[in-house]
């Protein structure tokens, strides 16, 4: 390799490392919002509708073939602009009606723009795949200067996932013509994981109106009247009446 073939390697190099850092801050950025919605959760609501989280970076074989199958020209700008699934983040929710509210709740943070929402769940794919996808343009802040990046977030059930990622490791993206048999026996297994997810969410939905109810009594730790309180993994201990007539909640 000459001197000159070097130094344009070097740059070429330097080049696509700062390309895939914006993605890779872009997750960062897009995890630590998930995290604070689970610890809100977790503190405030005393639920986490949020399983599991896993975001990956897509590789450049990857990131290549895509190009050619779309028919995109081969270059920074191209990719940029064409392959929005770079950054990819994959959430598992409790149930169905989580995914819906976890997706509102991105969409409204004000530094998040929708880009598209293709709704598998309303909609699934002919197999039978269910998920709700959702790309997002997160926005970089880095030395020099703002870049909003495509991120793109797939929502959906435990019961999905699980689908999901055995269909992905039996076939998706297998090239050859899938038995019809086969196809038919993965839409019902499909179905029987959609007749879950509806089990699961009725369920859930009659055991919130139960403890609604429940809490309309109000629960008094200590017979002066005392209320033990954890913020923080800080216990307080604070009078009820203080409570009530200081911390007036919405109606
Ligand atoms: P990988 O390896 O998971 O990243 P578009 O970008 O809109 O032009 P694309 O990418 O086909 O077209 O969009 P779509 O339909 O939203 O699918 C994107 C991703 O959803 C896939 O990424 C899969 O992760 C997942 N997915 C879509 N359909 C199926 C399916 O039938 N089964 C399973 N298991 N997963 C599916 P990649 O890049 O194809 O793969």
């Amino acid at each position: 390799m000459s001197f000159k073939q070097n130094k344009d390697f070097k740059q070429i190099k330097t080049e696509l490392i700062r390309f895939m850092m914006m993605y890779k801050f872009a997750l960062d950025e897009f995890n630590t919002k998930i995290d604070i919605l689970k610890q809100e959760f977790c503190y405030i609501h005393d639920y986490n509708p949020i399983e599991h989280v896993k975001s990956r970076l897509k590789t450049p074989e990857s990131i290549m073939k895509k190009l050619r199958r779309k028919g995109c020209e081969i270059s920074l700008p191209s990719i940029r602009e064409n392959i929005q699934d770079i950054a990819g983040v994959r959430i598992t929710c409790s149930f169905i009606s989580d995914i819906y509210e976890l997706s509102e709740m991105l969409q409204a943070q004000k530094d998040i723009k929708l880009v598209k929402c293709k709704d598998y769940i309303k909609s699934p794919k002919p197999n039978g795949y269910k998920s709700l996808h959702l790309i997002l343009k997160v926005p970089v802040f880095i030395s020099d200067r703002n870049e909003e990046t495509y991120v793109e977030v797939q929502i959906r059930t435990i019961a999905m996932d699980f689908w999901a990622s055995l269909e992905h490791k039996i076939y998706y993206k297998y090239d050859k013509g899938i038995p019809e048999r086969l196809k038919g026996e993965l839409k019902e297994a499909a179905d029987s994981v959609a007749e879950l997810d509806r089990k699961m969410e009725g369920i859930h939905k009659e055991i919130n109106q139960l403890k609604q109810t429940d809490q309309l009594e109000p629960e008094i730790d200590f017979d002066d009247g005392t209320q033990e309180i954890f913020i923080n993994n800080q216990r307080f201990y604070l009078p009820y009446d203080f409570l009530t007539e200081n911390f007036k909640t919405e109606k």
